[in-house]
């Protein structure tokens, strides 16, 4: 055909690698492997131009390795759970699962139509009972491990809709949906210990060194490692004693007031009556605050005063007790030591109450702070302590030590290391989940902590409903209401029992289905151990920077429990991470819906193909970076494809031309600009640098049309060469067009399982300088090598010479003369 019609060949092709079963995963048992992922979508139904980058990149990167000669895992599944197919189900009636069934037929449509080379012998859903049962398999063996336990924590509870709903879903104190007043409850709810991995997680930070640093150090706020003390206020006239938990230990001597959190369990005990109707007052106001109300930037810090006093650990002086807003009981002991002198937020608040100022510490400088009120902010370095007993004159870091060391000898408090990070709650009020495998029975478990169902038993799977008696999204959890599944008998004593009716986070599913891959089918286990030691870790993990401090930081606590639980090798998951940035519309804003400035991948494939689209995408920028959309490069892209469509046409009378060489003028210079265009691309996929690849590849193909028509049987087997060259390195990021023109050419297999050839050195070089090349001081060659090569680059150069080789056949090196920018001379006998 002598136009570029990808609608023509796309679809062919894509049906024949599909049948040849060319991106099957494990079919080279000896060659190193590769296992390149991108996070599993949440099938949505369309895919948008964010999907079409993402799978992208690890697609070209796969391809290449194919190429190159690894065993390559590229799988694709489904993120089938969750929330936004169970709020339809609330809308219209339709049960999730079919919804879920419809969205996964076509997203998959697409993803074809785009040429992806994903082994879909593995594709997995997380929403299948074949996967999930596997979920309650690791809760089960997590519970037994302590690493599974149940509490109970605040929620918000909207007294319309009577569910629980999430912070962002409280406006002062009313529920977003329905307007009706939100209160504090307590709720049971089912958590990982990912707490007790906070250290562990953190350590393993260090080895990720081909992370994005904006990740890691994302992860490291998260899990949020504070050293510090616990030191202990006695209460005034009582056996109380007040633990704070501090950063600061050094600037103890400075403490003019302590500061529980409002729902501290000493409040009401330490209280005065004189003071209690206020505190009562400010209490409740609290606990009808979100917490990151109470947090946000700029909120005002309020207290009150409970009447009480405590001591100082190391004075031995009274100090007035307050609550105010911005202590939090979840995090250090609930309570704090306040040195306004020193502490920025303390030092607001004794402004706004009236409360002493001590200075403790001086600056190292040698300067010295006004005393007390005088002092118009507080200092918040470390220095020298001052009026701090024994400890006057240490460097604050020493008197933290020394100070720690002292309240731990005398049993009054500790050196601690405090983290941020929270267990993860991880039940829901929700259908479309995963069932967690408990049940409670009123006989043998009357405190309500759960009998795990019996790992023979499962899965236990979600029951058929009738949607829209079950899912009205009011109510108690929709599994409670469906009562033939929900009652059921005890597995300890037989009678009878209820199961436990909420599901779990869809990010569990997500905690280890990189693993399930490598053996979707197995029903032993979550996952053959074998094929964990052939294929963890994962080599590229492409995806949303979105996912930093959730599944990222999930999935890596996950594989640490897998390799407890014998399961699999690797300490991490991922070796390199990529993040993609965002599509953005033509107008510079992210495509959305609101700007009307959506593209649909589906229009670009219609009108252009999928090998326009794949190029201009992966032209468009590196991976990591946000681009703009742009209609006019999509039309070059396009207009490119169309331009090694007519050069691959007009030159089709060179194939099979058989020649052996020499090459030299035209013939050589075509030889040397493909073997160039090789290296330059190979390089660039390595780096990921699919921008500048793309790049190499058009300046390839505009020296190739410069050289114009081949003449002699040099010219033409070189072009022919050159035009095999072309669809290899177009190969993984237009597979399409790369296949026809290499069909043309006479190729026998696909491209895709061609060998990636390597780049011959001696084409390579730059031609600024030429050499002569003599054996005995009879020229036998002339090569060119770059300004810069070294004498050993030349001399390499020289010896890959068939002539020189020849020349040289079964002769001993007695000397090798070098003149720089001229000659070199093998002196053989
Ligand atoms: C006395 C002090 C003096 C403090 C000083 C700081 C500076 P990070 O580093 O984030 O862990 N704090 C402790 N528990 C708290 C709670 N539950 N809610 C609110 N604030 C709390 O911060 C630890 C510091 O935050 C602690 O050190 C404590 O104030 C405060 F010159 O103690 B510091
Ligand atoms: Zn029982």
């Amino acid at each position: 055909n002598e136009r570029y019609e990808p609608q023509a060949i796309e679809g062919k092709w894509q049906t024949r690698w599909e049948e040849a079963g060319v991106f099957r995963a494990g079919m080279r048992p000896g060659a190193p492997k590769k296992y390149i992922l991108e996070m599993l979508p949440y099938p949505s139904g369309k895919m948008h131009m964010g999907h079409v980058r993402n799978y992208l990149i690890g697609d070209v990167y796969a391809r290449y390795f194919q190429m190159k000669g690894y065993d390559v895992l590229h799988p694709m599944g489904w993120d089938a759970f969750g929330l936004p197919a169970e709020n339809a189900a609330i809308k219209d009636g339709v049960h999730p699962a079919v919804r879920t069934q419809e969205n996964i037929t076509s997203f998959k449509e697409e993803i074809r139509s785009l040429g992806y080379c994903y082994d879909w012998a593995r594709e997995v859903n997380t929403s299948q009972p074949e996967y999930y049962r596997w979920n309650q398999w690791f809760f089960i063996q997590m519970l037994e491990r302590g690493l599974v336990y149940r509490r109970f924590s605040k929620v918000n509870w909207c007294t319309g809709c009577l569910t629980v709903i999430a912070n962002e879903q409280v406006k002062d104190g009313t529920c977003e949906r329905c307007d009706s007043p939100v209160l504090d409850k307590e709720m049971p709810e089912w958590a990982f210990r990912i707490t007790k991995y906070s250290q562990v997680l953190l350590d393993g930070l260090d080895t990720l060194k081909e992370w994005p640093e904006r990740i890691t150090s994302m992860q490291r706020n998260w899990i949020g490692r504070s050293e510090g003390a616990e030191a202990d206020f006695a209460v005034q006239g009582s056996g109380e004693k007040i633990r704070v938990f501090t950063t600061r230990i050094d600037t103890v001597f400075g403490c003019t007031y302590v500061v529980l959190a409002p729902d501290h369990k000493l409040v009401a005990k330490v209280t005065a009556p004189e003071r209690q109707a206020e505190v009562s007052a400010f209490v409740a106001k609290m606990a009808a605050t979100s917490k990151t109300d109470r947090l946000a930037e700029g909120a005002v810090k309020e207290g009150v005063f409970t009447g009480a006093y405590a001591l100082n650990p190391f004075t031995g002086q009274p100090v007035p007790i307050w609550i105010a807003n911005f202590v939090l009981s979840d995090y250090g002991t609930g309570a704090v030591m306040s040195v306004p002198a020193h502490d920025e937020r303390d030092f607001d608040f004794a402004r706004k109450y009236g409360l002493p100022v001590k200075p403790v510490v001086q600056p190292a400088s040698g300067e010295k702070l006004p005393a007390g009120e005088a002092l118009e902010a507080a200092f918040t370095e470390d220095g020298v302590l001052s009026d701090s007993g024994e400890f006057s004159g240490q460097a604050s870091a020493e008197a933290r030590r020394r100070l720690s060391a002292k309240l731990e000898a005398e049993g009054r408090g500790k050196a601690t290391v405090t983290y941020r990070q929270k267990d993860w709650g991880f039940s829901r009020q929700r259908y479309w989940g995963t069932p967690i495998p408990i049940v409670y029975c009123e006989k043998c478990d009357p405190d309500r902590r759960g009998i795990p169902v019996p790992v023979e038993q499962l899965p236990v799977r979600l029951p058929e409903i009738d949607t829209q008696a079950v899912l009205t999204g009011k109510g108690e959890p929709p599994l409670a209401k469906v009562a033939s599944w929900v009652n059921t008998t005890c597995p300890r004593c037989g009678g009878p029992a209820r199961r436990e009716a909420e599901t779990m986070d869809t990010f569990v599913d997500s905690c280890w289905y990189f693993a399930r891959y490598l053996s979707p089918r197995y029903a032993e286990a979550p996952f053959d151990a074998a094929e964990a030691r052939r294929w963890l870790p994962v080599d590229v993990y492409v995806g949303g920077p979105e996912h930093a401090v959730m599944h990222l930081l999930y999935f890596r606590f996950w594989t640490r429990v897998m390799k407890e639980l014998g399961l699999s090798p690797v300490d991490e998951p991922v070796k390199r991470l990529v993040t993609q940035g965002i599509v953005n519309g033509s107008d510079g804003r992210k495509m959305s819906k609101r700007w009307g400035n959506v593209v649909a991948p589906a229009t670009i494939v219609k009108k252009y193909g999928a090998d326009t689209a794949r190029a201009y995408v992966m032209f468009a920028g590196p991976p990591e970076r946000d681009f703009d959309w742009s209609d006019a490069q999509v039309e070059g892209a396009f207009r490119f494809l169309k331009r090694v469509w007519t050069l691959a046409v007009s030159h089709e009378s060179v194939a099979g031309t058989v020649y052996t060489g020499p090459f030299e003028g035209k013939a050589l210079e075509i030889r040397r600009a493909a073997h160039k265009c090789l290296k330059r691309v190979g390089e660039a996929i390595e780096r990921l640098s699919f921008n500048t690849a793309i790049a190499g590849i058009m300046e390839y193909l505009n020296a190739l049309q410069a050289l114009g028509t081949a003449e002699t049987p040099a010219e033409k087997a070189a072009m022919a060469e050159a035009i095999r060259v072309l669809a290899v390195v177009l190969t993984p990021f237009t597979p399409h067009i790369a296949d026809e023109v290499a069909e043309a050419y006479g190729a026998k297999a696909f491209t895709v399982q061609e060998a990636w050839p390597d780049f011959d050195p001696a084409l390579v070089v730059d031609d600024e300088i030429p050499y002569a090349v003599q054996v005995n001081g009879k020229l036998r060659a002339e090569i060119k090598v770059s300004a810069e090569a070294s004498e050993a680059d030349v001399r390499a150069v020289a010896e890959a010479d068939e002539r020189v080789k020849a020349a040289m056949a079964g002769k001993a090196l007695r000397k090798f003369v070098f003149v720089p920018k001229r000659l070199v001379n093998f002196v053989v006998g």
